[in-house]
């Protein structure tokens, strides 16, 4: 008989052995009942005398995926998760953890602290604290090291990718890997063989042969800092990480777990554990639609069509061949066929080079692709995605044509990056079933897929695009229509004011250096080396980009462009570029002696981005600031530790923001004053 514990955890005892089960939908997080439930699983192990074991585990899913996220935003309540766990180890009765699905964060942590680990062959584990800007807080940073050595343990908790069971069971972490399908009988024999052993259990805590060694080594810490400096750029988890090793290497257990908890708090109360998190729930929240029912019957998408066998459309094409769906590729001449055709073979064999892909991998997903000079081959399909040159007049022929051919109940969507959806719904006698699925280049690489929904678009149209977003793994975010859409519209003024600053007299190497200092990758006009100057058009007659161009330096593709590029992709500012803002400012009539500092130029470039952003929220084309967060991330590679420029600003300062703006002569968006005023926030 099962006997409840709490709201979330239920124990039940057949031939001494007790099975502790968790039952926390979704992922059974370790939120307060579960906590409680555990300690009172605890309290009776530690009393009943008819019980002489336990096994540990969770229902449905997935052994505990963490602490419970959701509650850092109220507080967490007693008890307290590193005391649930030293509460268990402390048990003088051997406890099994029964470990399948993902073992993350506070469930691994929660593992350790059992006497002996079994885990499903498909069980992944991991400690991925550092994604949200924390460390492993509940004894983690002190166990692991003691049970798979500092570096190992470093390795898992800087990086934050879980490692598989079979992988885990060599390292020493699991004891045993099994069948999925046998493991609870496995978790339950171990209980059984192991509570009549004699002797003390084998308590994580108190293991030494790792820290013997490791404290041997001196220099451990400094070589994987050194070895991995790329991991702790511009970020504050990992060093805090590093230290909490240091004392589970150097000090005895209980003085290690002070400083852990210490340095857990510290980040818990920073500014990049606020942005993360933000981040990790808006990444889930950006597909859920409001206003559309969760009953919506949606398109069975089996087959699709592409037209355009350009970048574009040969991504897109191999979003879907990725995942088995047959996609036929509509161009117009032979020449641009082969020549699409070429380039996605091209990609797959490079990833296949890489090991990431088998030769038979290759040759499937090449077999999933059909080319055809004729539209007519699209009447069948479910789905079918126009990704041809950006011109309204090719989009009405393309659009009015498709809707002669596509059958009833196909949809059809546009690639078009910047272009009035609504308008090309109008070409078609089936507006609803119009919609934009903008992809960002390389599409079968950038993880976001902006979803632009028309002012017709059918419901059934906008949950398909969602769900097949995901399919294809992407992160959907739904936008409605303007020029941009979200992500693109939010970073213009970013690259036009950034080739403002530099026409004005701000050297290109500040402007780049202070968005890297921000915690970009590379700064403005550095990503606009990267995309091609030939991309990107500006109005005035004679401007930066277009003379660049027009002196046949495209960017990196092509002789360079803002600077010159040696044999290793290294940077340095060109002269030639140099020479072309002096015309530029000759032209306009400007002295360029306007030299910002790297905080002006910062202020300078984001401002000007939230301030877009508030107006792109107010004005309904995203349906919450932490889409547009999500969009700027996946999009344009903002850093995710400023929480994206929505969050960035809330935890900046709207009235800040507000000030300098209205400083630099811009208007602020009412949305964005409003808030500022009444001590509001975006997120
Ligand atoms: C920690 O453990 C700190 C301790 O060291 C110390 C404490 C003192 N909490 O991702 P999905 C929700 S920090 C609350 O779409 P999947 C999620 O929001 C934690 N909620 O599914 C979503 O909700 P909804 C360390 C959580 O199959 C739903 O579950 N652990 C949590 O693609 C489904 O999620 C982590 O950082 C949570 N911990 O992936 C692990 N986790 O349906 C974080 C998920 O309402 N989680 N939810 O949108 C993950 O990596 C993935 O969710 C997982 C499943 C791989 C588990």
């Amino acid at each position: 008989m099962s006997e409840s514990l709490s709201e979330t955890v239920s124990l039940s005892v057949v031939d001494g052995i007790a099975t502790v089960l968790i039952d926390n939908p979704p992922v059974n997080a370790l939120g307060a009942t579960v906590r409680k439930g555990l300690v009172a699983a605890a309290e009776k192990i530690a009393s009943d005398t008819a019980i002489k074991a336990a096994v540990l585990t969770a229902k449905a899913r997935t052994f505990p995926a963490g602490a419970d996220i959701a509650e850092f935003a109220t507080g967490m309540t007693d008890p307290w998760l590193p005391e649930v766990v030293n509460t268990i180890e402390a048990l003088e009765k051997p406890v099994v953890a029964a470990i399948y699905g993902t073992a993350l964060g506070g469930g691994l942590e929660v593992a350790l602290g059992c006497h002996y680990r079994v885990a499903a062959a498909s069980a992944k584990l991991g400690v991925p604290e550092v994604q949200l800007g924390l460390l492993p807080g509940a004894g983690g940073t002190q166990r692991l090291p003691r049970i798979v050595g500092a570096e190992a343990a470093l390795q898992m908790m800087v990086t934050g990718k879980p490692i598989k069971a079979p992988l885990a069971e060599k390292m020493g972490l699991v004891d045993k890997v099994v069948a999925d399908d046998a493991l609870m009988d496995e978790a339950l024999a171990m209980a059984k063989a192991v509570m009549a052993k004699d002797g003390p259990l084998p308590r994580v805590s108190e293991m030494t042969e790792w820290t013997e060694k490791d404290r041997a080594d001196s220099d451990l810490l400094d070589k994987f800092r050194a070895e991995h400096g790329r991991m702790f750029r511009g970020v504050i988890a990992p060093d805090h990480i590093l230290e909490t090793v240091r004392a589970a290497i150097e000090l005895p257990f209980a003085e290690g777990m002070a400083v852990e908890n210490e340095r857990f708090m510290t980040l818990f109360a920073s500014d990049q554990s606020r942005a993360l998190r933000h981040v990790f729930f808006a990444m889930r929240e950006t597909a859920k639609v409001p206003d559309i029912a969760k009953d919506t019957p949606l398109i069975d998408v089996k087959s699709v069509g592409v037209i355009g066998a350009g970048t574009m459309g040969g991504g897109i094409a191999m979003c879907f061949a990725n995942i088995g769906i047959p996609v036929t590729i509509v161009e117009v001449k032979q020449e641009a066929l082969d020549r699409g055709l070429g380039v996605i073979r091209k990609n797959y064999e490079n990833t296949a080079k890489k090991g990431r892909m088998t030769a038979e991998d290759v040759e499937t997903r090449m077999g999933l692709l059909t080319g055809s000079l004729n539209m007519e081959d699209l009447g069948d399909k479910d789905l079918i995605i126009e990704a041809v040159f950006e011109s309204m007049e090719i989009k009405e022929k393309v659009f009015s044509r498709l809707d002669t051919i596509a059958k009833p109940g196909a949809i059809l969507a546009s690639n078009t990056s910047y272009l009035d959806i609504d308008h090309i719904a109008t070409f078609t006698s089936r507006p609803e079933m119009v919609l934009g699925l903008h992809f960002f280049s390389p599409a079968n690489v950038m993880p976001l897929l902006e979803i632009v929904r028309g002012e017709k678009s059918s419901d059934s149209v906008i949950a398909t695009g969602m769900k097949l977003a995901k399919a294809i793994r992407k992160t959907p975010v739904l936008a409605r229509v303007c020029d941009g859409f979200i992500a693109n519209r939010l970073m213009y003024p970013y690259i036009d004011l950034a080739i403002e600053m530099l026409v004005a007299g701000t050297p290109m190497q500040v402007i780049d250096s202070a968005m890297r200092d921000y915690g970009f990758a590379m700064g403005p006009l550095q990503m606009l080396d990267l995309v091609g100057l030939d991309v990107i058009t500006f109005p005035a007659e004679v401007n930066v980009t277009g003379e660049l161009v027009k002196l046949e330096r495209r960017g990196q593709k092509l002789n360079g462009g803002f600077y010159d590029y040696d044999e290793k992709r290294r940077g340095t500012p060109a002269p030639a570029a140099i020479d072309v803002v002096d015309k530029v400012r000759k032209h306009r009539g400007i002295a360029g002696d306007k030299e910002l500092s790297p905080e002006q130029v910062m202020a300078g470039l984001l401002y000007p981005v939230v301030n877009e952003g508030a107006k792109i929220l107010e004005e309904g084309i995203a349906m919450r600031a932490g889409d547009i967060d999500v969009a700027a991330i996946l999009g344009y590679n903002w850093p995710a530790y400023q929480g994206g420029p929505m969050c960035w600003a809330d935890i900046h300062g709207l009235p800040k923001i507000v000030a300098g703006l209205e400083a630099m002569g811009q208007k602020p968006a009412a949305l964005l004053k409003k808030l500022a005023s009444e001590g509001g926030s975006f997120t």
